[in-house]
């Protein structure tokens, strides 16, 4: 009797998990979301954020029109207008900047709001329409950066270990890296593993909820991780227990690894992470005698200085120790360089070669842009030194169009606001980047409104200023089909037809996966141990001087948000309940503090406030405040990124989220 529908789709959001839904739909309306049991990597669960999607795809305050702004820049105060008015006013504003300043004074800047092929940041929407325009490139450093060039420089690709693989695991090292919080669904696979008797540790400055679940947790010193590998391979050494035979026929630069290695004795190890001697000995045991042994070292370990070293060194473990070899042994970062779509986002049609702009210096980079134009990104409350780009974004001669679902912090400074679709309401394809498979999201619904999805809006903009070029006008279905069409044999056989069928496919790898058990994609076929004297570069806070600013503040993911998606839902804002500082009772006592005492917690950049709660949580030395609320929902309308500074880390100009000095001073 009942019409009721059931729609497959992904979740979009910047989640190693990628996970398969299943829409129910009655009545044209969204009435159930759920994960799909049928996936392997879902097992029919989403998460705390996810669950209630749908209503947040509802919200009272989601855009539903374009709007102009009627308020001086930063007071959100809009008028609504129709997307004639609001594309008249576009087309205008962009020719004049073009004809008088030149394409790259746009800076079209992109962010992780939606992963998907077609509508966010890995694809194509609006590629070819900014290089049509002649507009700077943007580079979308924000996030894996580091660690994905110090994976590269090891192994040749970062795609690493197939992370379903960790079931088959004897011991697992969760290396700056929080499971149950930023990617829940691995910890299925961990279970599995230690159901066969897998002994799990975790390498964390913070004693986290997921360092709460493990065997053992070592409170490193942020930034000093490098150092610890070391130290393991020094005991892996020690015990003879290196694999010579793997070391010999895929391995280069070994000799002089192995004396880079033979110069961190634990006890030094020890000085350098404050890991106590006899931890470190007896973890680097275990891993010389334990086969498979995994490495889940995530994004959190890399934003430091030495971030992409970090990576580099750790991918070299399994190169001594042979681990490479085995289907449950290697390191597991970001599947992304398995995934084989691509797409021509025609560079031939820039009238010449543009200029690139750096997503994380948007502070110190738009001094020369006259049209910033933001999508599926919120820069007010994402991006490093967030008081320098407040006062960048109100600039009047800036002219600011902002794509989005809701009123960020971002929105309040936009000239023209366009109300973008959510997931349930447009096509996207998707590869998550915590497995092995691909995703079609079908839409479920009609938008709400006058949303459009991303590549309408462009298709649109390039109607409306008359642009001829054929490939801007290419439908969601022909964008997918050309991503689908790469060629490479991961793909063979899997076309658009059988992903919207099934939903969901797995890449065409073997299953189980050892991607590096033959060699390496290096130019050698070896992996590259790192140079001499490369092997650890100290984070910032581990050298800088620490006595006007001597706490190390980390910044990790909130359990509640993702980013600063859902920082206005007020379900999960209720309970994230109001912002916290860690602070170790020895630091707290140092400043008289008590627990739920309202802080400022500040340095040369900005501050922002806090309620401290006084935890053996995090070292001495070491205080954290999670990541994503949003500014203007804060206390003193500042979040932590008000004293992040925009430094490059070590390598792919990652940035240094965990890696700055604070001080905590009290409200008076
Ligand atoms: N719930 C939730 N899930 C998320 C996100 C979110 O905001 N919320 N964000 C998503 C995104 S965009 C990303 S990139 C991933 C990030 O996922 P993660 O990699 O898990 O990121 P973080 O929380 O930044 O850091 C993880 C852990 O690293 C620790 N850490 C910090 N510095 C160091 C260090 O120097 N050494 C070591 N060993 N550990 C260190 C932190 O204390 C933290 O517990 O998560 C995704 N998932
Ligand atoms: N202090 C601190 N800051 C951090 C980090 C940290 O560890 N510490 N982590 C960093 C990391 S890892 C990342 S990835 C960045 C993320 O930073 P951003 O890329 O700026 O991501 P979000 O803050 O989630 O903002 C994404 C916005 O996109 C919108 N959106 C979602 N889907 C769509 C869509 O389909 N179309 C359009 N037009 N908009 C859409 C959402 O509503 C949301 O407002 O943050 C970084 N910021
Ligand atoms: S945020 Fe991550 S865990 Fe949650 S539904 Fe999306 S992909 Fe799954
Ligand atoms: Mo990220």
């Amino acid at each position: 009797m009942s019409g009721a529908l059931s729609v497959v789709g992904a979740c979009p959001l910047d989640c190693p998990d990628g996970c398969s839904w299943v829409v129910t739909v009655e009545d044209g309306k969204a009435v159930k979301m759920r994960g799909n049991p049928d996936h392997p990597y879902t097992r029919g669960a989403l998460c705390v954020k996810v669950n209630r999607y749908l209503e947040h795809t509802r919200a009272d305050d989601r855009i539903l029109y374009p709007m102009r702004r009627t308020g001086p820049k930063g007071s959100g105060q809009f008028e609504r207008i129709s997307w004639d008015e609001a594309l008249d006013e576009i087309s205008v504003r962009l020719r004049a900047i073009v004809d008088e300043h030149g394409g790259e004074a746009i800076w079209p800047y992109l962010g992780t709001g939606t992963l998907g092929y077609l509508q966010g940041c890995e694809g194509v929407a609006g590629r070819r329409f900014w290089n049509v325009l002649g507009a700077s490139k943007h580079w979308l450093n924000i996030c894996s950066a580091a660690g994905s060039t110090g994976l590269r420089r090891t192994l040749g690709n970062a795609g690493g270990m197939d992370p379903e693989n960790f079931a088959l695991s004897k011991l697992i090292l969760l290396w700056g890296t929080n499971t149950l919080t930023s990617g829940h669904h691995l910890w299925k696979f961990i279970q599995d593993a230690r159901a066969n008797g897998a002994y799990v540790v975790a390498i964390d400055p913070i004693r986290t909820r997921t360092a709460d679940q493990t065997d053992e947790h070592l409170a490193i010193r942020p930034g000093t991780d490098a150092a610890l590998a070391l130290g393991l391979l020094n005991v892996v050494l020690a015990e003879n227990a290196q694999d010579e035979e793997f070391l010999a026929a895929h391995t280069e630069g070994w000799e002089q690894f192995r004396e880079e290695i033979l110069s961190y004795p634990v006890e030094r190890v020890a000085e350098i992470t404050g890991i106590p001697a006899e931890a470190v000995h007896r973890l680097g045991t275990r891993l010389a005698h334990t086969r498979p042994t995994a490495l889940r070292a995530t994004h959190g370990l890399q934003r430091h200085a030495g971030g992409g070293t970090a990576l580099r060194t750790i991918a070299s473990i399994p190169g001594v120790t042979g681990d490479w070899r085995h289907p449950g042994g290697g390191v597991a970062y970001s599947t992304s360089d398995h995934v084989h779509l691509t797409i021509d986002t025609r560079d031939d049609l820039l009238a010449r070669p543009v200029r690139t702009r750096v997503m994380t210096k948007i502070a110190s980079q738009l001094d020369d842009v006259k049209c910033l134009w933001v999508y599926a990104a919120n820069p007010a409350g994402s991006s490093p030194d967030a008081n320098a780009i407040r006062r960048q974004l109100a600039r009047d001669d800036l002219f600011t169009v902002v794509v989005e679902q809701f009123p960020t912090d971002t929105v309040d400074y936009a000239d023209i606001v366009l109300p973008a679709t959510m997931q349930i309401e447009h096509y996207d394809l998707h590869a998550g980047y915590g497995h092995m498979y691909l995703a079609w999201n079908e839409p479920a619904v009609e938008p709400p409104g006058e949303c459009l999805s991303t590549t309408e809006t462009f298709r649109r903009l390039a109607a409306h200023m008359g642009l001829k070029e054929p490939s801007l006008y290419d439908s969601d279905l022909e964008l997918a089909e050309q991503l689908l069409a790469s060629g490479h044999p991961s793909m063979e056989g899997i076309t658009l037809d059988r992903l919207r069928k099934e939903g969901w496919v797995r890449m065409n790898y073997p299953k189980p996966f050892a991607p590096f058990a033959e060699g390496f994609p290096t130019p050698s076929g070896r992996l590259r141990f790192p140079p001499a004297g490369q092997a650890y570069v100290p984070s910032h806070t581990a050298s800088a001087d620490r006595s006007v600013y001597p706490l190390t503040l980390i910044t990790p993911a909130s359990h509640m948000f993702l980013n600063t998606t859902f920082g206005n839902n007020p379900e999960l804002r209720r309970r994230a309940k109001d912002p916290v500082v860690l602070v170790h009772p020895a630091d707290a006592e140092a400043r008289g503090l008590t627990d739920g005492q309202r802080v400022r917690v500040h340095n040369e950049g900005g501050e922002f406030l806090a309620d401290v709660e006084i935890s053996d949580r995090v070292a001495p030395g070491v205080v954290a405040s999670p990541k994503g609320r949003w500014p203007k929902f804060s206390p003193g309308g500042a979040n932590p990124n008000a004293v992040v500074a925009e430094r490059d880390g070590d390598m792919g100009r990652g940035p240094a989220f965990h890696d700055n000095l604070v001080e905590l001073s009290p409200v008076s």
